[in-house]
């Protein structure tokens, strides 16, 4: 039987990701892919969780984080040391740990990928958005996506009280059934067309993989299963106490 793996957002929390991969049995024939923010904010650098991903033939969908990241590095090559004294710690770390294939593995990112009726992305989509058609700043608007006001637009995560609905809550189903991250759940976010799967394991939730079976070339979402493995640390907080009282 042929799996394919989804993870959510794993932000340097290494040792949770192999712990989830262990509970899970990988095979050789399982299709791993996460749905980006791999790296940032958690206990191991960029460079490690790179490493980690190509070693083992994860697939990344590109994330805000590594895009951000990628940005940062070639700043940085460009502008020197100085430019890294702009960035928050954990940023410049990142920028740091990068070598130059890290940066056009990064760079080189897809935004998103379908593997039969499945499409995984970082962030949602709106209505009306076609994947295949995006330019630059659509790709961009994808890894971002969370909740949308009354007019169905897209506000950030601090505007809470303009908070409408959840992208997969009006999502239609166009363009498959969704597996995204970004946006950390206490559990699993599921709807009828698509799913957050970001349970925040670096702010000390977990980490989740969606697990679906490929039967006769198409895949039962319905009889998806969520696989989880526990945070050892709240990993978010404990920088953020250690870098002093930078926000959230
Ligand atoms: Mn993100």
């Amino acid at each position: 039987m042929k799996r394919v793996i989804v993870y959510g957002d794993i932000h340097g929390c290494l040792d949770e990701l192999k712990a989830l991969r262990e509970k899970l049995q990988i095979q050789k024939n399982d299709i791993e892919i996460s749905v980006g923010d791999i790296l940032n904010k958690g206990p191991y650098l960029g460079h490690d969780m790179i490493r980690y991903v190509q070693e083992h033939h994860i697939s990344v969908i590109m994330g805000n984080n590594e895009a951000k990241a990628a940005k940062h590095y070639l700043k940085y090559r460009k502008e020197g040391v100085s430019f890294l004294e702009t960035l928050r710690p954990f940023e410049s770390a990142t920028a740091l740990s990068l070598r130059e294939d890290d940066y056009l593995f990064l760079k080189e990112l897809p935004y998103f990928m379908k593997v039969k009726n499945l499409t995984i992305l970082h962030g949602g989509i709106l209505p009306g958005m076609e994947l295949d058609k995006l330019d630059a700043a659509g790709k961009k608007e994808i890894t971002l996506i969370r909740y949308v006001d009354k007019a169905l637009n897209p506000i950030p995560w601090s505007d809470q009280k303009n908070r409408f609905r959840f992208w997969s809550e009006i999502y239609e189903g166009y363009e498959g059934f969704i597996v995204a991250g970004h946006h950390p759940f206490p559990e699993p976010k599921v709807d009828k067309y698509a799913m957050d799967i970001d349970t925040g394991c670096v702010y000390g939730g977990k980490l989740t993989a969606a697990v679906f079976e490929v039967n006769k070339n198409k895949i039962d979402t319905k009889r998806v299963k969520l696989v989880s493995q526990k945070a050892k640390h709240d990993y978010w907080h404990e920088y953020l106490h250690g870098v002093g009282n930078e926000e959230a």
